[in-house]
């Protein structure tokens, strides 16, 4: 899917048209433009030039840049932009709530030319006073910038394992490669990736080599070898590639798929058995010989231990749970049976009841929840009272029609700035199921965010609490909350910890979910989606369970649609 990426692009043209003072019209045109392609469910990669005319807001002009950047990896148009814009600005750009005006604000009266320069000035307060920056605005920058440092150089996986799938396929299909496959923190399906390593094997791996540093999205050749090359993006992200050999296809697979942590503990396994394991095989010590390495199973077969998945290789208790035979049998997208988390154009979701069911259905699930968002959240035409009994009136009417697919009635009711929730009890009380969240107050202290969470979680009527620390990888850090409180509230009430799917969330992250499957409590693992591609999240949600360890037996959405009632109607019933 290149949709979000030509937004960005689109919204960063933006941006700098508005900077350099050009039409308002113009850079209105590229917004509306980049907020449209953002919200189609259909990649513009595989769109003519007909169908993209189609789309409000795309002429022709539109229409042909959408085309050369999707062929060719890059636009000359915005490339051209980029130069003439002051230098150091795009930096400035990328701090979160900075927009053009002030950027070129700081630009023309500070000569504000990097984030260095701007992070010394906020730390004086020698921002205050220019028009529109008040001290809050001052704080709000430096937080960013902070944010942004400890982001340097990393993204989120949801911006890499596009990349890595549209890489691997072209490879596919231009080069003789045989085996390959994404190796690294992306088979571990770690939040946030450094850079992509690739392995593969082939007869000819110099041609392998040339198709690779050839790619239409390859921007920069870092380094050419006989079996290895290193690209970056347009998007700045590195892309190594590997040719081994067949015969060490495997250990190489092990070595490069790491941690790095992991196969230092792994590497200490085989000296005590005298064994000697790096990418190129498995040896025996004594006497030199090869034991193995065609196939990653080899490594753990040659050490006696069961085969552990990837996602949970981080020396994080995996190898001595291997050691003694007790490995978590990790719960698998196959095992999901629902969404529990879904917004409908009742709220700011992009499709009818009719429609998600029909979505739902195609992905073969047994159920999904409705769960608009409630009146509170007026940015994302939250449901008055009345608009809420509506929806489960129709949705009870919708489930007697249908005899396939489920629908239950919920909401995503939003979690007040003092804890109380958006509806009454006697509203929460009509709907099958209800999920809380806090969308506001994100800086209050320690003590009233987890007393927030807490008291929602006390309501017999919450069922889920989403998105439980607010994070937005890149952009927003977790709130702060005593996770330990949450953790044993949730257990004493019987309330669901979501894992939220989205790729720019992933929230429980993977240790907090490993600390909740500790804590003995129930997860759901939702995708939030607001229209129909982002349904496809899901996996990301089910990697991340598995990097914290989670089990089928411990998930709430695989269980059957009975089972799964019985569960929500206990907590009520213990109130
Ligand atoms: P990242 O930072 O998101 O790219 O994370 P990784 O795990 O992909 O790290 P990367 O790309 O530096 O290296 C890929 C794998 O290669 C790593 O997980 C383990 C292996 N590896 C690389 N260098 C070393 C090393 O010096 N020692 C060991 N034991 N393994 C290494
Ligand atoms: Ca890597
Ligand atoms: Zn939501």
């Amino acid at each position: 899917m290149r949709n979000p990426e030509v937004a960005r692009i689109f919204n960063e043209i933006a941006d700098i048209l508005e900077i350099k003072g050009e039409n308002p019209f113009r850079i209105r045109a590229y917004r509306r433009a980049a907020r449209n392609i953002d919200g189609l469910t259909r990649d513009v990669a595989g769109m003519q030039e007909k169908e993209l005319l189609k789309i409000p807001g795309i002429g022709p002009d539109l229409a042909g840049k959408i085309r050369e950047y999707v062929t060719t990896g890059r636009l000359e148009f915005y490339e051209e932009l980029k130069k003439q814009a002051p230098p150091g600005l795009a930096d400035i750009l990328s701090v979160p709530g900075l927009g053009p005006k002030t950027a070129m604000l700081l630009f023309e009266k500070l000569k504000i030319k990097s984030i260095d320069d701007l992070q010394r000035y906020a730390e004086e307060g020698r921002l205050k006073g220019l028009p529109g920056i008040k001290q809050r605005t001052e704080e709000n920058i430096l937080r960013g910038i902070a944010m942004i440092r400890r982001h340097s150089g990393r993204f989120p996986i949801g911006r890499v394992l596009p990349v890595a799938e549209d890489i691997i396929s072209e490879l596919r299909k231009k080069s003789p490669v045989r085996e390959l496959v994404a190796a690294g923190s992306l088979r571990r399906w770690k939040d946030t990736i450094k850079d992509i390593d690739i392995l593969s094997t082939s007869g000819d791996p110099q041609k392998v080599m040339d198709v690779f540093v050839h790619l239409p999205l390859a921007r920069e050749v870092l380094m050419k070898g006989q079996t290895k090359s290193s690209i970056v993006t347009g998007e700045g992200i590195q892309v190594d590639l590997r040719v081994v050999s067949e015969d060490s296809f495997g250990s190489a697979l092990a070595y490069f798929t790491g941690s790095r942590a992991h196969n230092i503990r792994i590497r200490e396994l085989a000296v005590k058995k005298g064994l000697k394991i790096n990418e190129y095989g498995i040896f025996d010590v004594r006497t030199g010989k090869k034991l193995g390495g065609r196939h990653e199973s080899d490594v753990f077969r040659i050490l006696g231990l069961p085969f552990i998945p990837p996602e949970i290789r981080e020396d994080a208790g995996e190898i001595e749970a291997a050691l003694e035979n007790r490995l978590p049998r990790l719960v698998d997208i196959e095992d999901i049976r629902g969404d529990l988390h879904v917004h409908s154009n009742y709220s700011d979701g992009s499709h009818s009841l009719e429609e998600l069911a029909r979505i739902a259905e195609k992905r073969g699930y047994e159920y999904i929840a409705v769960t608009d968002h409630s009146k509170g959240l007026g940015v994302a035409r939250g449901m008055s009272a009345e608009q809420i009994l509506q929806q489960n009136r129709e949705i009870k009417d919708f489930n007697r029609r249908s005899g396939g697919i489920r629908l239950f009635s919920g909401v995503e009711v939003d979690i007040r700035s003092d804890g109380t929730l958006d509806y009454p009890d006697g509203i929460l009380e009509k709907l099958d199921m209800v999920v809380a969240s806090i969308h506001s107050g994100f800086r209050q202290s320690r003590r009233q965010l987890t007393g927030r969470l807490v008291s929602a979680m006390k309501n017999p009527y919450v069922t889920i609490i989403a998105h439980p620390t607010g994070r937005l990888i890149g952009e927003r850090d977790a709130y702060d909350i005593d996770m330990d409180e949450v953790l044993k509230t949730a257990r004493q009430t019987g309330t669901v910890m979501e894992i939220n799917a989205h790729p720019l969330r992933l929230d429980l992250n993977d240790i907090y979910i490993k600390k909740a499957v500790e804590t003995g409590i129930c997860m759901a693992v939702n995708t939030d989606a607001h229209i129909d591609y982002q349904f496809g999240f899901m996996n990301y949600g089910v990697r991340t369970a598995r990097r914290g360890w989670l089990e089928k037996k411990d998930v709430l959405n695989t269980l059957d649609r009975k089972t799964l009632m019985k569960h929500i109607r206990n907590k009520r019933a213990n109130r």
